[in-house]
């Protein structure tokens, strides 16, 4: 069978392909477990220094394969939350551990755990035909991979519940629009703009970068007091970074930084 992840690693960007096209890179066990391998990769090898995340064929990833949940064959329901314990909430976690930027490229549809994946990348392009749903209402479901904790923070409440209690699909624009996405690109410029943007993000300065991406998400739930405190912790790490110096230099120098992500 198809291998359920494409994994390419160039230039410092690992490029991760979901791979089942055919059921629109649906989430299984498989595809679960060489996400969090590669996942675990790109923490612990120095070269990496940005990831990459899109989909193979039409769309993004359409969340959880249903195909693995037929109630036609149960003999009770499973146990929902085993399955969120061992893949999706560690996944959600991975991306926003792991120290270096995760661009997304939303090529296509992108529904349920797979709209709430990709919110949970650090920088989101999608195609302007792409479209993400909250399909979870649908099936009787709650939104989750982080989804109901996203939603009210960026949206508010009101265009938060209306997502997500209907299920209605939201266009790349509006995405963009309403702050979920970086930005909505045509189609045909996606993955140039995607690979672009990783390749520009892995030759910056990736301890100062994680340092920013970390700080960035941990004041959701600091007051001001406590952020400036992790501001002035994060700034003295980032101080002593190699980067740091080579910044400086290269301003003074009049030439472009060379940055090594040490
Ligand atoms: O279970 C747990 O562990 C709990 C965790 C849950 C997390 C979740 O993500 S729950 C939400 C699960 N996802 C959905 O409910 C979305 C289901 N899919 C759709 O609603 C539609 O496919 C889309 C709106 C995403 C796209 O529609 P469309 O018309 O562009 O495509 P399509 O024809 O529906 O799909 C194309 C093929 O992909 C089709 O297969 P076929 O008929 O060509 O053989 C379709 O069955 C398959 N497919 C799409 N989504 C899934 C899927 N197969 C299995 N699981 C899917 N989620």
């Amino acid at each position: 069978t198809e291998t359920p992840l494409l994994v390419e690693c160039a230039d410092g960007v690992l490029t991760l392909t979901l791979n089942r096209p055919d059921k629109l890179n649906a989430f299984n066990a498989d595809l679960h477990r060489a996400l969090a391998e590669a996942l675990g990769r790109a923490e612990d090898d120095a070269t990496v220094r940005a990831v990459l995340l899109t989909g193979a064929g039409r769309g993004f990833c359409a969340g959880q394969d249903l195909g693995d949940r037929d109630p036609r064959t149960w003999d009770a329901p499973p146990d929902l939350s085993v399955t969120l314990e061992t893949y999706y909430n560690p996944l959600v976690r991975r991306l926003r551990a792991l120290p270096k930027p995760v661009v997304c490229a939303v090529n296509g549809v992108a529904a349920g755990a797979g709209a709430n994946v990709a919110f949970a990348c650090d920088i989101v392009l999608a195609a302007r035909s792409a479209r993400f749903i909250e399909a979870f209402a649908r099936i009787g479901l709650v939104p989750d991979a982080g989804g109901t904790w996203l939603l009210p923070r960026i949206l508010g409440e009101a265009r938060a519940k209306a997502l997500a209690l209907t299920g209605e699909p939201v266009s790349a624009d509006d995405a963009a629009s309403w702050g979920l996405i970086w930005r909505a690109v045509d189609d045909e410029a996606l993955m140039d703009e995607a690979r672009a943007l990783a390749l520009r993000l892995a030759a910056g300065p990736t301890r100062g970068l994680g340092l920013t991406k970390h700080l960035i998400q941990d004041a959701a739930s600091r007051d001001i007091d406590a952020q400036l405190d992790a501001e002035r912790d994060a700034q003295r790490a980032a101080g002593h970074s190699s980067d740091y110096a080579e910044g400086v230099t290269a301003f003074l120098e009049k030439r472009a930084p060379r940055f090594t992500g040490s």
